[in-house]
């Protein structure tokens, strides 16, 4: 499915973040940036050890903040390392950090010149987040940010199961008909 934003395409596709050739992919990590499981173990195993010597320089990462780093082995020149919360039922702190890990990866990329990049679902694995409250979070701070920054041409979300491609597929086709800016392909 793919959505328009002005000049700029929103995508989704079932798939393996690490395989994407966008300029970037976004890394779903925890906060000492030094790997983990789920999508930060397949992006350091893709990327190979050089991608763990540079982000153990990079110092860490709050909740909800991103940092970027190499690509090293990735067909991606950059890996954007994206911290977002521990999932907590009725604590509106998570969907304001969810919604700011996607806003300041989107800013760390333009920071970069980097105007492709390729989200997972973040927070939706080990950290809990259900996806039908994450996916709307997701596209609607990206469709936010994609019609105030059309140097960002591309966003790909790239979901690794058949229910999350669902969960965002139902997401962005509710957004498709409450935003006036979301233009269906
Ligand atoms: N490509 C795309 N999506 C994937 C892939 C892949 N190769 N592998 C898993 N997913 P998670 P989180 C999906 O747990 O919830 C790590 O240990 C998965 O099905 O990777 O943000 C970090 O170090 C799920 O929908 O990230 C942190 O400690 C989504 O990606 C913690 O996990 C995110 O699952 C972060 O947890």
């Amino acid at each position: 499915m793919r959505v328009h934003i002005n000049q700029a395409a929103i995508e989704l596709v079932q798939g393996d973040i690490t395989e994407q050739d966008t300029q970037a992919i976004v890394n779903a990590a925890n906060t000492t940036l030094l790997g983990g499981g789920g999508v930060d173990g397949a992006i350091h195993r893709a990327a190979g050890p050089r991608l763990l010597r540079e982000t153990s320089t990079l110092g860490g990462c709050a909740t909800g903040d991103a940092k970027i780093s190499g690509g090293y082995r990735l067909k991606a020149d950059h890996v954007i390392h994206a911290v977002g919360p521990v999932y907590r039922k009725d604590d509106p702190d998570v969907a304001r950090l969810l919604a700011s890990a996607h806003r300041r990866s989107l800013e760390v990329a333009l920071e970069h010149g980097v105007s492709t990049v390729a989200f997972p679902a973040i927070s939706t694995g080990v950290y809990g987040y259900p996806l039908h409250e994450a996916a709307p979070i997701a596209l609607g701070t990206t469709a936010d940010f994609l019609r105030d920054h059309p140097q960002i041409t591309l966003v790909r979300f790239v979901l690794f199961d058949q229910r999350a491609l669902a969960a965002f597929e139902a997401a962005l086709a509710d957004l498709s008909r409450s935003d006036p800016n979301v233009q269906p392909d």
